[in-house]
């Protein structure tokens, strides 16, 4: 087996032969260094694109040079370690962070001023890294932000793309989707590690030793690459690593004699085979090909992120002194929804196959190492994989896998007799006989030694529902953590103005690591001069981005109006169309006033943005809805800046760093109990933009936190959903006649001729195709009125709605992803800061 990294790096190295950024020769030269030396592009040019890169390479000496002493210092010190396993880390750019928090911004602009160039025209060079879908990937990167400006000992791992999640483009025809060639040129944060490789076995068969023990053995060998970002800390020296692993053939595996013989394909078969491993992000599972495909990543994942642990583990001790016991003493794993559970078998696998250890001892390590987070509790996203394809491609992973549920089913018959009843809902497996599956939460409930949901409305739907039975068996497993961001992207580099007045008005940059010192903002919530310093920075966020909308759709909005805005993934329970159709009501009702009635009205941009997955019909249609609607609206002379209706292409974690701090409405309007978290709606209350919601994920707990008065609420609650439910599809339901108005406008063609009649079936009662409203569009749409009519009149109010507005902010301090961090690592970890010195 290739060994991981051996010992200590740099302290052996020579010095570093060329111009550092922290040393005499200064920022500007390291710069001119890397254009002359690093050879990618002429040295003879030095545009945009090219300083972009040169620039990057600069501010990467740095970041290695830290990473190589976090990593020095976490070897001799030896603390427990989490190791964060994701399939989705959606990084955005690294630059303006990167320098961020080194405290570097200024050197840089000055430098790149001194070379002819502006530091945000070099940072608009760099192509989002978007190996992530959503909200989960986000909050993986919150995370390492976190975990490093803690100084924690802590590692990411994850999987290295080849395509990020699709390029969106919006055409006539709606949402197109184009692959998002990210690495087309390279990505400058990333080191190849050709010193860590590990052997990734799939297919084969299992075989029983004399010895009474079992072996994986045949099939195809693959290889995992490791790749490393280094991932620096807010003003610390702790520069953490994410390794993500890229699939490769074995080396040897070019056959040249096939080659030669003019049998080209064939010669690299096992490398097109290991290419496609890592080509995308959740390939399409529709066909078998596509649910492999899947389960090798995920292996994949689990199994090199797990030898790369196992030998960090043994390389920190000599090999006569390892106690297997210690492992927990050593080693958190925490898994990021189910996504990576084959950690589990694999982990088992290794301990009994590869390290001879028994099962019980194996069990009770794996048990006391891993831990899980849930993020979502809608029926169709828990993962569930057959067991036929996983014998076949993990024929040992399997057989433990069934082991785990046989010994599980004895303990519930021996120890809780009052659940056996309930025995074949609990089950790692579902034993239907036409199409046996593993129910991947299950396998981690069972296995974990804590499992955690993401808002506590969401981890009291876990208790209460979604895993009720295997909570009255072990009470003390299940926790609560709320999500967070960190707010060094979020407030401080995405709306420097913003954060400038924050500290002037604090009198500390404090802050920024501390975010509960934002309630100090209380006191001068009616400051006059505040108020007018604070409008002043939205609103030059506001042009910013206007500049924006009308660079990448054409339209042109008065950045005087109330900026309203939902920017999230396309989803019938985030409720998108209950935004539309509040507009098209809207719309209905200004045409039908007369000119002095209009001149009431509150000029509001209607902003959408977000992705809707490729095979995801509904959602593409709600996607051609409102940009239909928008080129209705947008184009009415009687409207004229009254309203606009946007959609924004191809939202991404850049578009949004600029759409939030411009916002000063956001709408977080699921159907209650379905959204586990959201954590967009914490960035937006950061960057002191007023909230329309339901009682919903972490609305609930932003409402208490930043005053119910500063919250605009509507809709029914969780626990009267399933009763709306019912009562909707029985017919036990009047429709509002503002609702019917709003959908008539769609029927009669108003916004053109595009067949919406699945979208406005799914909203009958009684509809075949969609599920009788069962996202209770219909119910809300009254009380959502209602709240828009509130909203309106409070925003004429300037000092109600600054007042407002600054209350947000300074109620976001329980938001900081440093906070939830802490909690994970005092409640589920067990770590301890280990500082660079
Ligand atoms: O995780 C999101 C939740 O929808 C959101 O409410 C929460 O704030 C966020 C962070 O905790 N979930 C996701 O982004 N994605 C998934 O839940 C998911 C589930 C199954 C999949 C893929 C993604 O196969």
């Amino acid at each position: 087996l290739p060994e991981t990294t051996t010992l200590p790096p740099t302290r052996s190295v020579p010095a570093i032969a060329h111009p550092t950024p922290e040393d005499a020769f200064g920022v500007a030269a390291n710069i001119k260094y890397h254009a002359q030396y690093t050879p990618h592009f002429s040295p003879f040019k030095f545009d945009p694109e090219q300083a972009f890169y040169s620039t990057a390479e600069s501010v990467r000496d740095t970041l290695i040079q830290r990473w190589n002493d976090t990593y020095a210092h976490f070897h001799k010190i030896d603390p427990k370690q989490t190791y964060y396993i994701s399939m989705e880390y959606l990084q955005g750019r690294a630059l303006t962070n990167a320098i961020g928090n080194l405290n570097l911004t200024d050197a840089y602009a000055g430098a790149l001023s001194k070379l002819g160039h502006g530091l945000e025209i070099i940072m608009e060079q760099e192509r989002d890294a978007a190996l992530g879908n959503g909200g989960l990937g986000r909050l993986a990167s919150c995370f390492l932000d976190s975990l490093a400006t803690l100084n924690l000992p802590a590692w990411g791992y994850g999987l290295r793309y080849k395509y990020g999640l699709f390029a969106q483009r919006i055409t006539k025809k709606g949402q197109e989707e184009y692959a998002e060639d990210w690495l087309e040129k390279f990505s400058p944060w990333e080191i190849v590690r050709h010193d860590v490789v590990y052997p990734i076995r799939f297919f084969g068969k299992v075989q029983a030793e004399s010895d009474g023990s079992r072996k994986w053995v045949g099939g195809e060998v693959m290889q995992a690459l490791a790749y490393d970002v280094p991932i620096p800390g807010y003003m610390t020296k702790n520069t953490i690593s994410l390794r993500i692993w890229e699939a490769k053939a074995p080396p040897q595996d070019f056959d040249l004699y096939s080659f030669n013989s003019g049998e080209h394909e064939k010669a690299a078969i096992l490398q097109s085979k290991a290419n496609q491993i890592c080509a995308v992000l959740y390939p399409g599972d529709a066909t078998e090909d596509g649910k492999l495909l899947r389960l090798k990543q995920q292996y994949l994942l689990c199994s090199a992120s797990l030898q790369d642990i196992i030998a960090r583990f043994k390389e920190r001790r000599p090999k006569h002194a390892i106690k297997w016991t210690d492992f927990p003493n050593k080693v958190a794993v925490q898994m990021n929804d189910t996504h990576p559970t084959l950690a589990i078998p694999e982990l088992m696998r290794i301990l009994m196959d590869e390290e001879g250890l028994g099962w019980d001892e194996a069990w009770a390590i794996t048990g006391s190492t891993v831990a899980y987070t849930n993020h979502t509790v809608l029926p169709e996203a828990l993962e569930k994989w057959s067991q036929v394809v996983m014998a076949k491609l993990l024929p040992r992973h399997m057989e433990i896998i069934a082991e785990i549920d046989k010994q599980f089913c004895q303990m519930v018959k021996s120890s809780r007799p009052d659940l056996v009843s309930k025995l074949e809902q609990m089950r790692v497996l579902d034993s239907n006989p036409h199409k046996p599956l593993v129910r991947m939460a299950h396998l981690c409930v069972v296995s974990s030694h804590t499992v955690n949901g993401v808002a506590e409305l969401h981890s009291d739907i876990l208790k209460r529902e979604l895993f009720s039975d295997f909570c009255s068996l072990w009470p003390n497993k299940f926790q609560n953590k709320t999500n967070g961001v960190t707010p060094r992207r979020w407030l401080c580099f995405c709306s420097p103005e913003l954060s400038a007045i924050i500290t002037k008005w604090l009198q500390t940059d404090k802050w920024v690591t501390n975010l509960d010192l934002l309630a100090g903002l209380r006191q001068f919530a009616d400051d006059e001069q505040l108020h007018k310093e604070w409008e002043a920075a939205k609103f030059a966020n506001k042009v910013r981005l206007a500049e924006y909308l009308l660079k990448v759709t054409g339209v042109k909005v008065d950045p005087t109006s109330l900026f309203d805005t939902q920017v999230k993934r396309i989803h019938e329970y985030k409720r998108q169309f209950l935004n539309i159709l509040g507009v098209i009501y809207r719309y209905k009702k200004m045409k039908e006033m007369g000119p002095e009635e209009r001149k009431g009205v509150v000029p509001r941009v209607v902003m959408f943005g977000g992705k809707a997955f490729a095979t995801y019909a509904q959602a593409k249609r709600i996607v051609k809805l409102v940009t239909d609607v928008g080129s209705v609206v947008n184009n009415d002379p009687d409207i004229g800046n009254l309203l606009k209706v946007v959609f924004v292409p191809n939202y991404n974690v850049t578009a949004a760093e600029l759409i939030i701090p411009a916002s000063e409405l956001s709408q977080h309007i699921s159907t209650a109990g379905m959204e586990a978290s959201g954590t967009s709606n914490m960035k937006f209350a950061l960057n002191g933009c007023l909230i329309i919601g339901t009682l919903d994920g972490a609305n609930v707990e932003i409402r208490e936190e930043i005053g119910n008065q500063n919250f605009f609420l509507f809709g029914v609650q969780a626990d009267d959903v399933p009763r709306c439910r019912e009562e909707r599809m029985a017919g036990h339901f009047t429709p509002d006649p503002r609702f019917e108005e709003a959908k008539q406008m769609i029927r009669s063609k108003t916004f053109g001729d595009f067949d919406y009649e699945p979208l406005l079936d799914s909203l009958e009662g009684n509809s075949g195709y969609g599920r009788g409203d069962y996202f209770l569009v219909g119910v809300d749409f009254p009380s959502y009125i209602e709240a828009q009519k509130e909203i309106d009149i409070a925003y004429k109010d300037r000092r109600r709605w600054n007042h407002s507005s600054i209350l947000s902010t300074a109620g976001s301090g329980k938001f900081s992803s440093d906070r939830t961090i802490s909690q994970y690592a005092t409640d589920i970890w067990n770590i301890q800061e280990c500082r660079v010195p």
